[in-house]
Order: structure tokens, then C-alpha cells, then sequence
């Protein structure tokens, strides 16, 4: 497989994009490569600059549970731009996904829309430290939040691919009022509470940790954090933006039945087009400007495209049957992975929800950062080289999760178990 093409773009992004890339994990450094450059997609292959074709587990990095470039949603893009990109006033379109998603998560008595998962979860903090009247927050080693200041502290993938726990550039005196505890560990989180008694806004988490590879709650956890928060007064976030309409159409609250005040959401709701929402309970979200004091705003916040994709996208996902679907394709994929991994000699971890995954390349269980920065990288990047190789697209780091489309075919998944069995052998001479 030839990637000329993707070498020559990459040259040229470099001398004017800092490391040629929009995004650090896709410049494919950890994993010892230089990354394809992608020029289409359809359905569950996208296909590079050279012509090569790749079943993809990317899905770019969950939005696409449709596969790439459904129908409906084309259409319903292609028209909304035909009457206007932007207007930077309000649309109808605005209330309807906003309805939307009012109806799949009961707790979110109104919401706003914004561009991204990082302004949804900064707009959440800024909201729940105006709400409360505090200044702290609790967040978790390994979990990714956005790249808000205080969000990046000890942050996961982006952070972790690179060996860095906290970005330089973000003061201390911001980080200091963000704490970070253990995942999964609710004890420590506990005794957070009790040292900073009264200071703490809000704890906010991954319901299940994406950006440390697939890392599910343990039993008790998010029911312990529930608890906790409302004893305590603090704001629970759940930042659903990787979850959101992925692990269920009510994300991740709806398959463990825990509610948070506050809920972030991004990717799938803009299929594939940039938006993020924040939304929760009526009392908090009034704090929110113009009907209260806390201020937020944004030119693109609620854009007709993006409200159009994020439309159409979440009509095809109440189908009869959709989850059961990618959790049928996604049980495939595990048992297929399961037999021919266990045959191997190389130690992996395979941990999924639903439609989301990751193979840790140790013998797990992974329940935390400290667990997931045990596994074998040097051993995932020949492992990714291998796979990509052979047209497959994996997510380029350890410490990301991969994600199903009901686009994906048994054929598709037959070629990725076969592609797994030759890249472990591989790895195990
Ligand atoms: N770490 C981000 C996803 N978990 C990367 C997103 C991107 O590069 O597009």
C-alpha cells in the first residue's frame, strides 16, 4: 500500500500548520508513522489522498454511527445550505434538535448549542461555579474534557499520547482549583470532598472513560458520585459528548440509570458537523445569560447545517432496532477478536460498550489511567502500522476508543478479526 500522496500533503501542511495537523493525535506520532491523508468516505470505508480503502473504526472519533455520508443526512445538509450556512440569529431548527434531546434525556430540562465538546463542557463549569458560588472542580486522571484551561489537567489521550500529564500554557493558578481524583475510585473522591469541604462546584467525568481507550464504570461508582454530589450540593456533570446517543439513545445515563445536573453533548448530535450543547435542570441552566448572570454566547452556537445533520442524524437513530444493531455487529467484532486474540501469545485486554472499544495491549482489566498507561504502546503502534496495512483504520493512539457504524458489514468485520489473527502473529515473532 502506497501513501505518496499522504507523504506529500503532509510536507506541505507542515510548513504551514504546526505539526501539519488540526488535531495532535492525528499527526500519528505515537504510533511511529505518518498519517493518510483523507480525501472521501461512504458508508464504513473512507478511502486516502492515494486510493487506498480502509474499513473504518474511527468514524471521526464517534460522530458517524451512520456511517459516513448517509443519505438523509446529505440531503438534509445540502438543502438547509441551499436557504442560507448562517445567520447568527435564531431558527426553528434550533428548538427542534433542542426538543430533541430534551426527549432523550429527561434531566435536561433545557439546553443550549454551541460548536464544540469543549465549549460545552467549559460553558458547563463557567454554569456550575456561578450556580454554586464556588470555584473548584473535581475532574478524573484520564478523562478529556476539551482543552478549556482547567480542563486540562491530567486529560487522557491527547495529553497521554504525547507523555504529558498537563499542558504548558495553563497557569497554576488556574490549575490549582482543578482537582483530580482516581477513576473508579470513589473512595478517593470522597475524601476530596470532606479536604475541600464546601469548595467544590462540580465533579465532572466520562461516564465511560473514551480518550484512556474504553474504560466502563465499576458497579456503585456513578451511583456513589450521584449520591455524594447531592449531599454535598455539587453540580454532577456528565460529560456525554463521546457517550451521547452512542452507548444508547439516552448515552450512557440511560444504560446505568444515573442522573447527572449537568449534561455535555457533542458529535453525534451535529452528524459530523461541529456542535456541542450543554443542558440540565431548569434552576441551573436560568443562571445561564440572558435569563441569568453567567455569560456565554457564540456566532456558530446553533448553526442551520449543523442543526439540519444533527436532525436527521437522531431521527434515523429512533429506528426500530438501530441499537440493537450496532450492539449485535459489536458482540461480532468482540467474539471474532476474542477467539483469535486468545490463541495469541501477545497479552490484550479487549474492553467494549455497545458500539465503542478498545484493545489494550496488556493483560488488564483497565480501570483506571494508572492501569491504562501500563499497556504495551510500542507493541500498539506495529500493531496499528499492521492494521492500517492491511485497510484498516484504527484510531492512532493507545489511549483512544474505536467506534461501530451500523454501516459496517459482516464482510467488514470478518476482514478485521482476519487482519487482527496476521497482525498478532506478526508481533508475537
Ligand atoms: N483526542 C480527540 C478525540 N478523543 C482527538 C480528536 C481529533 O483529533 O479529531
Amino acid at each position: 500500500m502506497e501513501h505518496v500522496q499522504s507523504e506529500k500533503l503532509f510536507a506541505q501542511a507542515k510548513s504551514v500548520i504546526p505539526g501539519g495537523v488540526n488535531s495532535p493525535v492525528r499527526a500519528f506520532k505515537s504510533v511511529g508513522c505518518n498519517p493518510i491523508f483523507i480525501e472521501k468516505a461512504s458508508g464504513s470505508k473512507i478511502y486516502d489522498a492515494d486510493g487506498n480503502e480502509y474499513i473504518d473504526f474511527v468514524g471521526s472519533w464517534g460522530p458517524m454511527i451512520l456511517g459516513h455520508c448517509h443519505p438523509k443526512v446529505v440531503e438534509a445538509i445540502q438543502q438547509t445550505a441551499a436557504a442560507g450556512a448562517s445567520f447568527g440569529a435564531p431558527t426553528a431548527r434550533e428548538t427542534e434538535l433542542a426538543e430533541l434531546v430534551c426527549a432523550a434525556y429527561p434531566n435536561i430540562e433545557k439546553v443550549r448549542m454551541v460548536s464544540s465538546g469543549t465549549e460545552a463542557t467549559m460553558s458547563a463549569i463557567r454554569l456550575a461555579r456561578g450556580y454554586t458560588g464556588r470555584d473548584k472542580i473535581l475532574k478524573f486522571d484520564g478523562c478529556y474534557h476539551g482543552h478549556a484551561d482547567s480542563l486540562l489537567v491530567k486529560a487522557g489521550s491527547g495529553l497521554a499520547t504525547f507523555g504529558v500529564p498537563t499542558s504548558p500554557g495553563v497557569p497554576a493558578d488556574f490549575a490549582k482549583y482543578t482537582l483530580t481524583a482516581t477513576y473508579n475510585d470513589l473512595d478517593e473522591v470522597k475524601q476530596l470532598v470532606t479536604a475541600n469541604n464546601k469548595e467544590i462546584a462540580c465533579i465532572i467525568l466520562e461516564p465511560i472513560a473514551g480518550n484512556m481507550g474504553c474504560v466502563p464504570p465499576l458497579p456503585g461508582f456513578l451511583e456513589g458520585l450521584r449520591e455524594l454530589c447531592t449531599a454535598e450540593g455539587i453540580v454532577l456533570i456528565i460529560d456525554e459528548v463521546m457517550t451521547g446517543f452512542r452507548v444508547a439513545y439516552g448515552g450512557a445515563q440511560e444504560r446505568y440509570g444515573v442522573r447527572g445536573d449537568l449534561v455535555c453533548l457533542g458529535k453525534i448530535i451535529g452528524g459530523g458537523l461541529p456542535v456541542g450543547a450543554f443542558g440540565g435542570k431548569q434552576e441551573i441552566m436560568e443562571c445561564l445569560s440572558p435569563e441569568g448572570g453567567v455569560y456565554q454566547a457564540g456566532t456558530l452556537s446553533g448553526n442551520p447545517l449543523a442543526m439540519s445533520a444533527g436532525i436527521a442524524t437522531l431521527k434515523l437513530l429512533q429506528e426500530e432496532g438501530f441499537y440493537q444493531q450496532i450492539e449485535e455487529k459489536s458482540l461480532y467484532l468482540e467474539k471474532g477478536l476474542q477467539q483469535v486474540t486468545g490463541s495469541s501469545s501477545v497479552a490484550t485486554c479487549w474492553q467494549r460498550v455497545g458500539g465503542m472499544f478498545c484493545t489494550y495491549f496488556q493483560q488488564g482489566p483497565v480501570h483506571s489511567f494508572a492501569d491504562a498507561v501500563q499497556s504495551d504502546t510500542e507493541q500498539f503502534g506495529r500493531f496499528f502500522r499492521s492494521m492500517l496495512a492491511q485497510g484498516i483504520n484504527l484510531a492512532p493512539s493507545q489511549f483512544e476508543a474505536g467506534f461501530m457504524s451500523v454501516a459496517h458489514t459482516q464482510v467488514d468485520l470478518d476482514r478485521t478479526i482476519t487482519a487482527v489473527e496476521r497482525s498478532l502473529s506478526q508481533l508475537a515473532v
